[in-house]
């Protein structure tokens, strides 16, 4: 089981850097990625566009249990339904329909140190992904108002249900990340990166290092506290709006306002989910498409040409092949 907890080091910290942290899991891999042609990633791509490969579809489900108000229960949903508008499903070789999430507001310590713990309570092995069956978020009601109070709460929530659902968390267990080396290689998140964070020549994804264990390990990359600059300083890492790395959702630290990269919802991809394509690759995949089939259409009016200069009789009698 693996449960992740949500420090804020101190108090002042809530106007800035609230430090999120997840218990590693330290899985050895236990899947193999499947690789092919060009020309099959481009098959497979079209079916993702052609509807989801999954037809089981996907369900995040919230089983509220206690102690959260109307209000903040609202918020998961906020969340729910934003992790939803993402994934179309499971890649193929996944039975797999829904994550449970059974989420309540409890007594941990008081107000301040451990904000609450989330991550994947259940997983299983299918298709040879490691994936979340259920998760739990339970949050310290003692500091639930404080969340809501500085309008952190969404933000937090929709961190933490990153997590249930497999960043940071099951990496290791998928291949796509190996404790220490701060390189995630997965490579729809890695293709993602590349374009929307104009790093063309990376060949990962920088994770974080610094950090207490579970700030380490389970997050992407920023400048921290820990670094020999002071930190918490700007990435200089930014995306197509100007928006720098530091600011990502599955950031180790919360710095507001957040914005959830093309890059972390497509390293779900990595991770065992069919997620909405980048628009990006949509069009870039529709050229392509419109490429090959110009390109087919071109060498089969050829051969149609050929075999009409053959012969006039032949002429009346060719058919066009079905392909023009
Ligand atoms: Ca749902
Ligand atoms: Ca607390
Ligand atoms: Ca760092
Ligand atoms: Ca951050
Ligand atoms: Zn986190």
């Amino acid at each position: 089981m693996s449960l992740l907890r949500v420090n804020y080091p101190c108090k002042a910290d809530l106007s800035d850097s609230a430090r999120y942290s997840t218990m590693p899991r330290g899985r050895d891999r236990d899947g193999l990625r499947p690789s092919g042609s060009w020309l099959l990633a481009i098959a497979v791509s079209w079916c993702t566009l052609a509807g989801p490969s999954n037809a089981m579809g996907f369900n995040l489900i919230i089983a509220f249990d206690g102690g959260l108000t109307a209000s903040q229960q609202a918020v998961f949903t906020e969340a729910e339904n934003f992790w939803s508008s993402q994934i179309n499903g499971y890649l193929p070789g996944i039975v797999q329909n829904s994550v449970v999430i059974q989420a309540k507001g409890m007594n941990i310590d008081g107000e301040g140190m451990i904000f609450g713990q989330a991550g994947p309570t259940q997983t299983t092995l299918q298709g040879g992904y490691r994936i979340t069956v259920s998760g739990r978020m339970f949050f310290d009601t003692a500091d639930l108002a404080n969340l809501e109070a500085t309008g952190r709460f969404g933000e937090v929530i929709e961190h933490e249900m990153g997590h249930v659902l497999g960043l940071g968390t099951l990496w290791t267990s998928n291949g796509v990340y190996n404790h220490g080396t701060g390189q995630y290689t997965g490579a729809k998140g890695l293709a993602a990166y590349r374009t929307e964070f104009n790093q063309p020549t990376a060949t990962f994804i920088p994770v974080e290092l610094g950090g207490a264990a579970g700030t380490s390990n389970a997050h992407w990359d920023e400048v921290d506290k820990d670094d020999v600059n002071g930190g918490n300083e700007l990435t200089g890492i930014t995306d197509p709006l100007g928006r720098d790395m530091r600011h990502e959702l599955m950031t180790g630290w919360l710095n507001s306002p957040t914005f959830v990269s093309r890059m972390s919802v497509q390293s779900l991809g990595d991770i065992g989910f069919d997620v909405v394509p980048e628009p990006g690759s949509r069009a870039l995949l529709i050229g392509a498409l419109i490429l090959v089939w110009g390109s087919a259409r071109q060498a089969c009016r050829s051969l149609v040409k050929r075999r009409n200069d053959q012969s006039h009789a032949d002429l009346r009698d060719s058919r066009r092949p079905k392909c023009c």
